[in-house]
């Protein structure tokens, strides 16, 4: 008898993602959301927050690469950075890889996803025992706002705009999140479904052009995220993202990369055409 137990992600009332479970490892319901991680048949470990993918061991790679990267290779001196949500570590793992950074700060709402992803993830959260990261569980959105330090580079690693990261799509979070970036600071955030999510990505796009020097969108596929294509918003306060990048610095960085590289890293800014025509008007560079 092999195991008949799947996992579906329900989107949008017209889609289902399913994928086959070995074993349900964790499951529990917080004050924000419900937290499941399974072990999938084709996936590997897999931590879904409300019913969504957020990670799986297989392709994390590819989010984790796009959301870090980026904006470190741009930064000439990123020192202090920045991450709303991320309570899987997979983003902050990254950035640990950059021996510039002095210190991480995670602000993630919800312990129970970095408790669980601790203890049945450790792929991506191991990391958070790393010294130079302070876990915060607390509101990003309080937390931009009373907060009196700058950061380098902020991340903001949100899952989709309903339940507790609704406001991580706002104006307002994102003008605090403005008023502690450094002066050479650089801001990216999961920017949604790009096929899926037009009028969500055009809002944010909106908003980061309307507050920032640079506004721009940069994509990358995800197997296990509806649609596939996927994307990330990049603001900044004046550090372009292809003029600014020193390609020589990702070799001499000696580190290896299992989807990010510099041609990559360009290459992820051109958009499909019917990406520029809606998001023409609002791209700043
Ligand atoms: N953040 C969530 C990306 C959005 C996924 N959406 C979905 N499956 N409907 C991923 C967190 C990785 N650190």
């Amino acid at each position: 008898m092999y195991s008949q137990l799947w996992v579906e992600e329900q989107y949008k009332e017209f889609l289902g993602l399913r994928y086959k479970v070995d074993k349900v490892l964790f499951s529990g319901k917080s004050e924000f959301q419900t937290v499941d991680v399974v072990e999938t048949v084709g996936h590997g470990r897999m931590l879904l927050n409300d019913g969504y993918v957020m990670v799986t061991e297989r392709d994390e790679f590819i989010y984790h690469d796009m959301i870090a990267h980026v904006p470190l290779f741009v930064h000439p001196n990123p020192l202090k950075v920045l991450i709303i949500g991320g309570g899987d570590g997979g983003t902050a793992r990254e950035v640990l890889r950059h021996s510039k950074v002095e210190s991480v700060t995670m602000v993630e709402i919800d312990k129970m996803v970095t408790d669980a992803c601790i203890e049945f993830i450790p792929k991506t959260a191991a990391c958070l025992s790393d010294p130079r990261v302070t876990l915060k569980f607390e509101d990003g959105v309080s937390f931009v706002k009373k907060t009196a330090e700058k950061y380098d580079v902020i991340l903001v690693d949100s899952t989709d705009p309903i339940g507790p990261a609704t406001p991580l799509f706002n104006e307002d979070f994102y003008r605090d999140v403005h008023a502690i970036l450094a002066d050479d600071g650089i801001v990216v955030s999961q920017g949604e479904s790009t096929f899926y999510e037009a009028e969500m990505q055009t809002k944010l796009m909106q908003i980061k052009n309307g507050l920032f020097d640079i506004s721009m969108l940069y994509q990358f596929t995800n197997s296990t995220y509806p649609g596939g294509l996927w994307a990330f918003t990049y603001a900044s306060k004046g550090l372009h993202p292809i003029r600014d990048f020193k390609a020589d610095r990702v070799v001499e960085s000696g580190l290896d990369f299992e989807y990010y590289n510099a041609k990559m890293h360009s290459s992820a800014f051109s958009l499909p055409t019917f990406v520029e025509k809606r998001l023409a008007h609002l791209i700043k560079e």
